[in-house]
């Protein structure tokens, strides 16, 4: 018992993956408090937008506490923990799209279809890491079905109905606002599919171009995890407080 105490607070001085589970848990926790105060600060429309930003990083953060503890105990990858945590985290995001361009007209297909695709990614994902024979074929197999949901989210945020809904919107705020989160999207998410080639039988991985370590899948997917959810709450934060901004300016006109 003694051991596994002592197991569960150390961070190997070479560990950096340990590292970047604290960090990334203390930066979700604090950015969820951020989210959440700041909510009263943005006009009645807005609210629900703050409130889902800080529930993506409070959920990212109880899930970060618990893989801190499941990897600095184990050494392996918390891929149940981590998928979990997704599957809660991306829909909420698509929520995120969804209620930015619900005033310039969007319909809740639109957020079903982005859900989706989302789940359809992830679950592919899922069954790509967690059933793995170390094959690359599974590893690809898996990965490319995943890509197709990506590819859909994708296209909708840069050339589809996003698009077109933020360009109707009228306002520059939510135009440039959805142009960020597309660029999350084509980036910041692009992270996710590197960390994923260096699992067993990845491309880029031990057993393929041999660049990348399976023990660096849990480093990318951090730094992955902290740019997406707390980058991506932030645009929404900045979007909201530009148009409370504009629409107190207009009352008071
Ligand atoms: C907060 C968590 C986020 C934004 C997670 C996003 C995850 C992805 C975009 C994952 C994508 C994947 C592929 C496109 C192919 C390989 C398998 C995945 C699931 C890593």
């Amino acid at each position: 018992m003694e051991n596994l105490l002592l197991e569960i607070i150390q961070i190997k001085k070479d560990d950096p993956v340990a590292f970047t589970f604290f960090t990334g848990y203390m930066a979700m926790f604090a950015a969820s408090i951020f989210f959440f105060f700041e909510r009263g600060t943005v006009s009645g429309k807005w609210k629900t937008s703050l409130l889902i930003s800080g529930l993506i990083t409070g959920i990212a953060a109880v899930h970060y506490f618990y893989m801190r503890d499941y990897y600095t105990v184990t050494g392996e990858n918390p891929t149940a923990l981590r998928y979990i945590d997704w599957t809660l985290t991306v829909p909420l995001m698509c929520v995120e799209f969804y209620l930015i361009l619900k005033p310039a007209g969007a319909k809740v297909g639109l957020l079903w279809k982005m859900i989706i695709a989302s789940v359809w990614m992830l679950v592919a994902g899922y069954i790509g890491e967690a059933f793995t024979d170390g094959s690359m074929s599974h590893s690809v197999i898996w990965g490319v079905l995943s890509t197709v949901g990506y590819a859909y989210i994708l296209y909708a945020a840069w050339f589809g109905e996003v698009k077109q809904l933020a360009d109707q919107s009228q306002s520059p705020a939510v135009i440039k606002g959805i142009r960020a989160l597309a660029w999350f999207v084509l980036v910041g998410w692009a992270i996710y599919p590197i960390g994923y080639m260096a699992m067993p039988g990845g491309w880029l991985g031990p057993d393929g171009a041999g660049l990348l370590t399976t023990s660096s899948m849990d480093l990318i997917y951090n730094i992955g995890d902290a740019v997406n959810k707390i980058g991506f709450g932030l645009v929404v934060y900045a979007i909201a407080k530009a148009e409370t901004a504009k629409e107190q300016g207009l009352t008071t006109a």
